[in-house]
C-alpha cells in the first residue's frame, strides 16, 4: 500500500508539551539521518544507543541545546524505518525549536498516530497491537492499563491468528471434499469436518464471552449511590473518591444531576455515581433527577443504598431492591453521629473516614460476584470493531454448521460463510490493509505516536 507521503521522513514530539525534564523529538523515514546531521550531530553513532550532542539551529548556526541522541537503523526500529531520537531538554521552547529545525531541514510534522501506522504497514506491529498502543496511552485505570498491555505483547491477536489459521484448516478439508465428493471412502470424513466447525465455533463464543468483561475494564462497573434526600450521598462519594466532586449542602435535594467518576480499583475500575435523592416531589426539576437516577439503578452492577438511620436504612434497601437487579449493599452513613443496630450494615463516616477501606472492598467483592472472571490471565476483548468482527465469524461458522449438517445448501456454497467468517479476521488483525480500515483506526491517535 503506497500513501501520499508515504516517502516523507516526519517529525513530532513524542512527549506531552509543557513543562517537564525531558521532551523527545521524533524523526521516521530514510532521511532521518541525514536530518540530525543538519542540526550538528557529527562523527558515527553507534545504533540504539544514546549519545551526547550538540544542536545548532541549521538557519544561523546558533545553540539550541546539549541532548542526548538515538539512532535506531531500520528495520529494528518502532517504524520500521531509520529512527532518530532526541532527547532534549523539556518545556515548550526547547522541544520547539528543534521541531523547527528539523522542520526546516525537510521533515514533515507527523499526523496523528502516523509513526504507528508505519509500524503497521511495515510489519512491526499488527493492527491490533497498534489499536493497544493507543489504549495504553489513553488508559484510565490499571485494569485497562493491563488489558491494553497484554494485548499490545500479542496475547488477542494470536488468539485472532490463531482462529483463523484454524478456519484456513476447515476451509481446506471442505475444498478436498468438493474436490472429491463421489468417494465413498474419501480421506475426510464428513464428521471430521462438523468436529473442526464445531471446535471453532466454541473458540469464537469463548472470546466473545469476554466482550461484558471487557467493557467493565474499559468504563468500569458501575456503582450508583442512592438513598434518601440528605442521607450523605454526595459527601460519600466525594470521600471514596478522595476529591470534592459533588456538591453537599444540609438542604435536602441539593443532587439533582447524575454525577459520574471513575474509580481506579482492581480487579476493576468503578464507575461511581452520585445521584439525586429518592423522593415523592412537585419540583420538576428534581423530579428530572429522580428518573434519571432510577435508570441508573436499573444498568447499575452494585447500588450503595444509604440512610443516616436504621428507619431510613430499611426503607430505602425496600426501595432499591424493588427497582434493580444489582447487588445491593446497605451502607449506614454518618456514623460518627450514631451506630447501626441492624444487620448486614456498612457503618461509614464521610466525615471521619471511617468504614471506607471496608466499603470499597465490599462493592469489589459484589462487583466480582456480578461479572465472574474464568481466568484472572484472559485476555479481553475491549473493542466494539473487534467485537462486531468477532461476532460476524462467529454467526458465519454458524450458517455454516447448519449448511453443512443439514445440508440444506451445496458444499460450495456453504463454504462462503467460511470465507466471510476468515475476511472478518483478516480484516481485524489488519492482515487485509485497505486505507480506510486504517484511517479508521488511526484517526484517534495523538501526535507523535
Ligand atoms: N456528621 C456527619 N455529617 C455528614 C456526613 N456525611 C454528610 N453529612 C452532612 O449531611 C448533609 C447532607 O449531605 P450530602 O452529602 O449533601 O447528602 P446527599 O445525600 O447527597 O443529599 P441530596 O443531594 O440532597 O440528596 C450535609 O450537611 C453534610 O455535611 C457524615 O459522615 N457525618
Ligand atoms: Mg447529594
Amino acid at each position: 500500500m503506497v500513501l501520499t507521503g508515504d516517502q516523507d521522513t516526519i517529525v513530532a514530539q513524542a512527549t506531552a508539551s509543557g513543562r517537564g525534564a525531558v521532551a523527545i523529538i521524533r524523526l521516521s523515514g530514510a532521511r532521518a539521518c541525514d536530518m540530525a546531521r543538519a542540526l550538528g550531530v557529527s562523527g558515527s553513532l553507534a545504533p540504539r544507543q544514546a549519545t551526547l550532542v550538540t544542536l545548532r539551529d541549521p538557519q544561523d548556526g546558533s545553540l539550541m541545546d546539549r541532548a542526548l541522541v538515538t539512532w535506531f537503523p531500520a528495520p529494528r526500529s518502532y517504524t520500521g524505518e531509520e529512527v532518530v531520537e532526541f532527547a532534549v531538554h523539556g518545556g515548550r521552547v526547547t522541544a520547539m525549536r528543534v521541531l523547527a529545525a528539523c522542520v526546516g531541514a525537510g521533515a514533515r510534522p507527523a499526523l496523528p498516530g502516523e509513526f504507528t501506522r508505519r509500524a503497521v504497514v511495515n510489519g512491526r506491529l499488527n493492527l491490533m497491537q497498534a489499536e493497544a498502543v493507543a489504549d495504553l496511552v489513553d488508559a484510565r485505570s490499571t485494569a485497562e492499563q493491563q488489558q491494553a498491555v497484554k494485548q499490545l505483547d500479542g496475547g488477542l491477536s494470536r488468539r485472532v491468528l490463531a482462529l483463523r489459521e484454524q478456519l484456513l484448516h476447515l476451509e481446506a478439508l471442505l475444498a478436498y471434499d468438493i474436490d472429491f465428493p463421489e468417494e465413498d471412502d474419501g480421506p475426510i470424513a464428513p464428521a471430521r469436518i462438523t468436529t473442526a466447525a464445531l471446535q471453532l465455533r466454541d473458540a469464537l463464543a469463548a472470546l466473545l464471552s469476554t466482550v461484558p468483561r471487557g467493557g467493565l475494564v474499559r468504563d468500569g462497573a458501575l456503582v450508583v449511590l442512592a438513598g434518601p434526600p440528605n442521607a450523605g450521598k454526595s459527601s460519600l462519594f466525594n470521600a471514596l473518591l478522595g476529591q470534592s466532586r459533588a456538591i453537599v449542602t444540609s438542604v435536602p435535594g441539593t443532587t439533582r444531576d447524575a454525577i459520574e467518576a471513575l474509580l481506579d480499583r482492581t480487579p476493576l475500575p468503578l464507575r461511581l455515581v452520585d445521584t439525586a435523592g429518592l423522593r415523592e416531589t412537585d419540583d420538576p426539576v428534581e423530579q428530572l433527577g429522580i428518573e434519571m437516577s432510577q435508570r441508573y439503578l436499573r444498568q447499575a452492577q452494585v447500588v450503595l443504598a444509604c440512610g443516616a438511620s436504621e428507619a431510613e436504612l430499611q426503607h430505602c434497601v425496600q426501595v432499591v431492591e424493588g427497582r434493580t437487579t444489582a447487588a445491593v449493599l446497605a451502607v449506614y452513613t454518618k456514623c460518627d453521629l450514631t451506630q447501626p443496630t441492624g444487620e448486614d450494615r456498612l457503618a461509614v463516616s464521610a466525615e471521619r473516614g471511617d468504614g471506607l477501606s471496608a466499603l470499597l472492598e465490599a462493592i469489589d467483592v459484589a462487583v466480582q460476584s456480578q461479572t465472574p472472571m474464568p481466568d484472572a490471565d484472559a485476555v479481553l476483548v475491549t473493542r466494539e470493531r473487534h467485537r462486531v468482527a468477532l461476532t460476524q465469524a462467529h454467526e458465519e461458522v454458524m450458517c455454516f454448521l447448519d449448511a453443512w449438517t443439514t445440508q440444506a445448501l451445496p458444499a460450495p456454497v456453504a463454504a462462503a460463510h467460511l470465507l466471510t467468517a476468515r475476511e472478518a479476521l483478516s480484516e481485524l488483525i489488519g492482515v487485509i490493509d485497505t486505507d480506510d480500515l486504517l484511517d479508521v483506526v488511526f484517526r484517534d491517535f495523538c501526535i507523535g505516536k
